[in-house]
């Protein structure tokens, strides 16, 4: 098989890629090791920036998401008992859109099969070969016989966990990593949310988030103990948690239910640096990964997607290198801004080993700060609806 772009991983950043390039008319193919439903079963982000909204809306995967998505104009901090409005949209004129990632997932992938773009679920052992020259190809294998796809270029969109970012030699890779000593334990469960708007709460037991993915389904969570497992939070235990790690009239107010998904996601900072080896790109969770504090992850992808698009249209367009030449350099720029705002909320927000007494009232005198400071919460604010590509 021969192709212009081999695309390696069909979560967000690879349907993402392949429906931008396939209605630009470049030719591309999507292998993911898994299956398409698996895909569909995994639970993550929540919060879509309208730089990403719009990125859907040009790969013409937008139309369910303006239907069923939930604009949101702003959250609330919830701190010693009460809580603050960000009002996103009065202190940047953007918004964000609450829409589960499952949902983005599948109007991505319900458009490329519309568009008749070739996807290969369950391909086994993929490899990239030969992108430190100028022929590059693709293996994989599917029902024992091995496949190979000559290609122009490679596009890593494999994740944290995929083969793109590991078949890089070593020394031609930088990486930055920090780990954080907690986790976060979620439930979605189909129960009416708290409150019309996000809740991020600071509490001296530690964080916890009210979200959504409708106005009858809620997503919670809470910061729990590494070594925690699933099976130790039962329903009962895990609302009487939340709740104590909320302001009263929230917690009073809550609705409970049984809980219909429930998981524990380790929490991380990490860069891969450069982005690019040759004619293979890393993008998405393949070169970085943020605790989700500041719903950055899913649009960071965007956010690459965004320049590598660019970057190919150019020189399938134009005949220049030029785009994908600054891909890295430019992807990098943004990335590391998100990676430091996802820290930032990330070290405000929850209860480290160190904090303390004296940390605990550090951190409620920055929030206390930042929510009656117009320059603090503007930069707050601009920060979390996305920062221009
Ligand atoms: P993904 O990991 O989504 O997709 C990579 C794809 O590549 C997968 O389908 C995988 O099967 C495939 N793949 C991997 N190795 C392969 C190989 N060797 N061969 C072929 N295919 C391969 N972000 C937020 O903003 N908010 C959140 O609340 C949030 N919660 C999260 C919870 C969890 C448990 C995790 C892991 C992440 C969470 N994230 C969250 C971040 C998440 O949304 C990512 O940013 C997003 O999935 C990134 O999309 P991709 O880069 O496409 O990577
Ligand atoms: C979610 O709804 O899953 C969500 C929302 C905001 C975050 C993280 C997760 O910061």
């Amino acid at each position: 098989m021969r192709t212009q772009v081999t695309i390696i991983g069909s979560g967000p950043a690879g349907l993402l890629l392949g429906q931008l390039l396939t209605r630009a008319g470049i030719d591309n193919i999507i292998l993911d090791r898994v299956s398409k439903d698996y895909i569909l079963g995994r639970v993550r982000a929540g919060v879509l920036e309208w730089g990403s909204v719009g990125l859907l809306d040009e790969a013409g995967a937008g139309t369910r998401m303006h239907a069923e998505g939930l604009p949101h104009d702003g959250y609330s901090l919830a701190f010693d008992g009460r809580d603050h409005r960000i009002d996103l949209f009065g202190l940047t004129g953007k918004r964000v859109m609450v829409y589960g990632q499952t949902e983005v997932t599948r109007d991505l992938m319900d458009a490329r099969e519309a568009s008749g773009a070739v996807t290969i679920y369950d391909a086994a052992n993929v490899q990239p070969h030969g992108f430190d020259g100028e022929t590059p190809h693709v293996t994989y294998e599917k029902d024992g016989v091995t496949h190979r796809i000559d290609c122009d270029f490679i596009a890593g969109c494999d994740g944290f966990h995929g083969v793109s970012r590991k078949s890089v030699p070593e020394g031609a890779i930088k990486t930055f990593e920090k780990i954080y000593p907690f986790g976060w334990l979620g439930v979605l469960a189909d129960i009416p949310p708290v409150s019309h708007e996000l809740i991020y709460a600071n509490h001296p037991r530690g964080f916890a988030l009210c979200s959504m993915r409708s106005e009858t389904r809620s997503r919670y969570y809470v910061q729990c103990p590494l070594d925690d497992k699933v099976e130790d939070w039962s329903d009962e235990r895990f609302f009487d948690e939340l709740r104590r790690r909320l302001p009263a009239h929230h917690a009073e107010a809550m609705v409970v239910g049984p809980s219909f998904e429930k998981s524990i996601a380790p929490l991380r900072s990490f860069v891969a640096e450069p982005m690019r080896f040759g004619r293979m790109f890393l993008v998405g969770d393949a070169a970085h990964i943020v605790p989700p504090t500041g719903a950055k992850g899913l649009n960071l992808a965007a956010s690459d997607v965004h320049y590598l698009f660019e970057g190919l249209r150019e020189y399938y367009g134009e005949n220049s290198r030029a785009g994908v030449d600054a891909y890295s350099e430019r992807a990098l720029k943004r990335v590391w801004k998100s990676v430091r705002f996802s820290w930032s909320m990330t070290t405000l927000m929850h209860r480290f080993p160190d904090t303390g007494d004296f940390g605990q009232k550090i951190q409620e005198a920055e929030l206390d700060y930042l929510t009656h400071s117009a320059a603090a919460s503007t930069a707050m604010a601009e920060n979390y609806v996305g920062l221009p590509f």
